[in-house]
């Protein structure tokens, strides 16, 4: 007889990180969306990995995903509810051997299916899975008030919001180092987006998507989660210091490069 899932450490970790992005304010009506890359062994002590009820074919192949397992959110469903009904509003899904489509092993109760924006989410964990040996197992994308409002005042692209959230606050250089891709505003769920965010987490971590909200990535829903405050913290401070007439002063250049020597980090080229 399979174990409980809903005492396994990765549905409760799981819960607990959502429940904390919907308290954020990041995720109003059916709004964002996470993924966490499981290992099979975590997985078949819950679930009858034989069973899997559905298989749906993916937009397009992903051969680098190859028999990994997810637990994804499910579309059209309210972050606020997970915590209330977690099989109706989470599923764990395999891809096939081929990385051709995916077996539903676990929840999208109702026929529910996987978030709209599973492309981004799934090429996005190919691309971070490669620029981390492996290491990376989260995707989350929220709707970041403070990033979107600067999408309305900052130059669009990657150097502008990564030097102007680096200055921000003391700690930015230091966590997000590799900085924050921007991408032109594109058409959400699209297998277009998808593509072009994963070509920006080659070399970033966070990914902005202006006027919708932000992509963040890590090895563990912590990490993930810390990269997305802190960005987020940072844009709070630069549209309340836009809203007391601009900044005065900010951290310096030089100031910037002392930070990333003390702490061992290397800052992404061309922004300082
Ligand atoms: O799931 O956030 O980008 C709703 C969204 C679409
Ligand atoms: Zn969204």
């Amino acid at each position: 007889m399979a174990k409980n899932i809903l005492e396994a450490t990765f549905m409760k970790d799981f819960i607990k990180v959502t429940h904390d992005m919907w308290h954020k304010g990041w995720h109003e009506r059916n709004g964002g969306n996470v993924s966490y890359r499981l290992t099979t062994e975590e997985v078949d002590k819950y679930v009858d990995t034989n069973s899997g009820s559905r298989s749906v074919e993916l937009f397009r192949a992903i051969p680098e995903l190859s028999c990994e397992v997810f637990l994804v959110t499910s579309a059209g469903k309210y972050f606020r509810n997970i915590i209330l009904d977690p099989e109706e509003n989470l599923g764990i899904i395999e891809i096939d051997e081929m990385g051709k489509s995916y077996r539903i092993w676990w929840g999208f109760l109702d026929n529910g299916l996987p978030t709209s924006e599973l492309p981004a989410h799934l090429l996005s964990h190919a691309s971070r899975m490669k620029a981390t040996d492996g290491q990376c197992r989260v995707v989350l994308h929220s709707h970041t008030t403070n990033l979107i409002a600067l999408s309305n005042v900052l130059k669009l692209d990657t150097a502008t919001f990564t030097r102007t959230l680096w200055q921000m606050h003391t700690e930015c250089i230091v966590v997000f180092p590799d900085g924050i891709g921007v991408l032109p505003w594109m058409m959400p769920g699209s297998d277009e987006i998808g593509e072009a965010t994963a070509e920006l987490m080659k070399t970033h971590s966070l990914v902005l998507w202006p006027f919708h909200g932000l992509f963040s990535t890590g090895v563990t829903l912590d990490e993930a989660f810390g990269l997305i405050d802190t960005a987020e913290s940072a844009a709070e401070i630069m549209v309340k210091s836009l809203a007391m007439g601009g900044a005065k002063q900010t951290i310096t250049k030089s100031q910037l490069l002392a930070l990333a020597t003390t702490f061992g980090v290397t800052p992404l080229d061309g922004i300082l």
